[in-house]
Parts: structure tokens; C-alpha cells; sequence
């Protein structure tokens, strides 16, 4: 009785879910959205497992949601894996977190590709053990040619550090005569941070109920739209994303296009 209840629902969420996707996709959709996954370790306290269970479920919920969001038709996703602050927990969790790359790519490196997905990565990686480096370095550059989904990883990444890192080589520059100070513009500084090559993230998603910003994307979050939600990463699905894209379409409805600023200026 049970089972054939279950097997009634299933296509029911499914259905839902495909109608809301194609819903969404006749409007504009958020080119580029960032996500602070967190609540991995409350997720496992809460089961009373060990925090690095959470991280693995969290694992789980990466590979579910960029396969979603490849779908739907997202350009750009941004995932805060590894901040600068994380060094600071205890060795065993960090230790298990820097074999988290090798054991997503081991398992889902073939699928990616298949899914015409490109790896990137932001943050500074020379601080990284040698066998992590490795395992980004190989899937950034498998997957190199491929020109569907960018899956931006942000690993050993500080707003911060990124700011202070693109200040020294403008100051560089300058000393050297190759521009003037009047050269530095906000495009300018763009085109010195790490997001060089990316659009700026239209959506930023931050899980499991924080309301901050923890010294990520300061500079490129400038304009982007926030959507905090109290779901902890390893509950999070392709409900949720959609819940979060449908709120950002009709914050974009209400402006008739435009954006906020825009509308000010008027
Ligand atoms: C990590 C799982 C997701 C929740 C947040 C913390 C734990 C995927 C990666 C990853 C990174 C680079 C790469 C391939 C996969 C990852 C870390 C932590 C450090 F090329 N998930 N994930 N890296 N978590």
C-alpha cells in the first residue's frame, strides 16, 4: 500500500519541478549564481554524526544541484568550498576536506564532462596540499574545452586577500609606468580579481540561516540579489534552487527589467 503511494507521488514532484523549470526558463534567468553552502556540520550534528558526514552529504548536494542548474540553463556557478578562515578548524576536519576535490572528480569527473561542464576554480592554490592541487588541475583542464555550465569552485578563497592581491599588482603597474593612476576604474579593478573572466553573480544563495557575507565576493556582490534560506546544504535540492530563481525573477518583474539602480537614476 505504501509503495504504490510512493510511487503515485514521484511523478507528481517531478512533474512540478519540470513545470517550474520551463516556467522560469521563459523569463530572464540568473546568469550567474553564488552559493555559501553551509550548515554541512549542524547537518551532521543533528544525526549525531561526525561533521566531516556532513560535508560528504554536502558533496552529494554539489554534484545534484549542478546537474540542476546545467539543466535549467545557468551559466555561471560559483560554490564557496574551502574560505581562508577554514584552516583554523581542527587538522582532521582539514585534512578530510582537501581529499573532498579528489573524491568528487574521482566519482563525477566523467559525468561532468559528459554534461559539457567547465571547472574553474578561484582562491589561492598554491597554499593547497599537492594531491587537492592535483585533482583541480587535472579537472580544470579536462574539461577545459567544454562550453556549457562553468562550475566556479571557490577553494582557499578571502575576499580580502583577493582585493589586497589585485591592489599590489595595479600599484605594480603604476610604479612601472605601464598605467597611470587615473587608469584605475572600477573596470580596471575588475579585471584584477579573481573573477576576471566571470560575469558578476546576478543571485548570491547562503544556506542554513546565516545573514552575512563572510569575506566572500565583497566587490562583485555589489549589485547582485540575496537570497538566504534557513535549509541546511545537504538538505538543499532542486526545490530550493528553483524557490530561490523564482524569487529573484519577480524581485527583476517588479523593476520591468530594469535594475534598481536604474530605476533610482530616473
Ligand atoms: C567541499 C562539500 C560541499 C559543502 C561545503 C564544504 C565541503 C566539492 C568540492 C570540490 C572542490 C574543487 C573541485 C571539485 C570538488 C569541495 C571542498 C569541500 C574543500 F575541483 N565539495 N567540496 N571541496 N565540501
Amino acid at each position: 500500500m505504501l509503495s504504490k503511494l510512493l510511487r503515485k507521488r514521484q511523478p507528481v514532484i517531478t512533474s512540478d519541478l519540470t513545470k517550474r523549470k520551463e516556467l522560469a526558463q521563459i523569463e530572464q534567468l540568473p546568469a550567474h549564481i553564488a552559493v555559501i553552502m553551509d550548515g554541512n556540520g549542524r547537518w551532521a550534528k543533528k544525526r549525531s554524526l561526525p561533521r566531516i558526514a556532513g560535508h560528504y552529504e554536502g558533496m552529494q548536494t554539489v554534484r545534484k544541484i549542478t546537474r540542476f542548474a546545467n539543466d535549467v540553463g545557468i551559466k555561471t556557478l560559483t560554490l564557496y568550498a574551502f574560505s581562508t578562515e577554514n584552516w583554523k578548524r581542527p587538522k582532521k576536519e582539514v585534512d578530510y576536506l582537501m581529499r573532498l576535490p579528489e573524491e568528487f572528480m574521482g566519482t563525477y569527473l566523467p559525468e561532468l564532462i559528459e554534461q559539457n561542464v567547465q571547472v574553474q576554480m578561484m582562491g589561492n592554490i598554491d597554499l593547497l596540499p599537492d594531491h587537492t592541487k592535483r585533482a583541480i588541475t587535472k579537472a580544470v583542464e579536462k574539461t577545459s574545452h567544454n562550453d556549457g555550465l562553468i562550475l566556479n569552485f571557490a577553494l582557499n578563497y578571502g575576499s580580502r586577500d583577493e582585493i589586497i592581491q589585485s591592489v599590489q599588482q595595479i600599484v605594480n603597474k603604476v610604479q612601472l609606468g605601464t598605467i597611470s593612476c587615473d587608469d584605475i576604474t572600477e573596470d580596471l579593478i575588475s579585471s584584477h580579481l579573481m573573477t576576471k573572466d566571470l560575469t558578476e553573480p546576478d543571485l548570491l544563495i547562503r544556506t542554513s540561516g546565516e545573514i552575512r557575507l563572510s569575506n566572500f565576493m565583497l566587490w562583485q556582490l555589489a549589485y547582485t540579489e540575496f537570497w538566504f534560506t534557513n535549509t541546511l546544504w545537504p538538505d538543499f535540492d532542486e526545490a530550493c534552487l528553483m524557490d530561490a530563481i523564482e524569487s529573484y525573477q519577480k524581485r527583476n518583474r517588479k523593476y520591468g527589467g530594469l535594475r534598481e539602480e536604474d530605476v533610482e537614476k530616473k
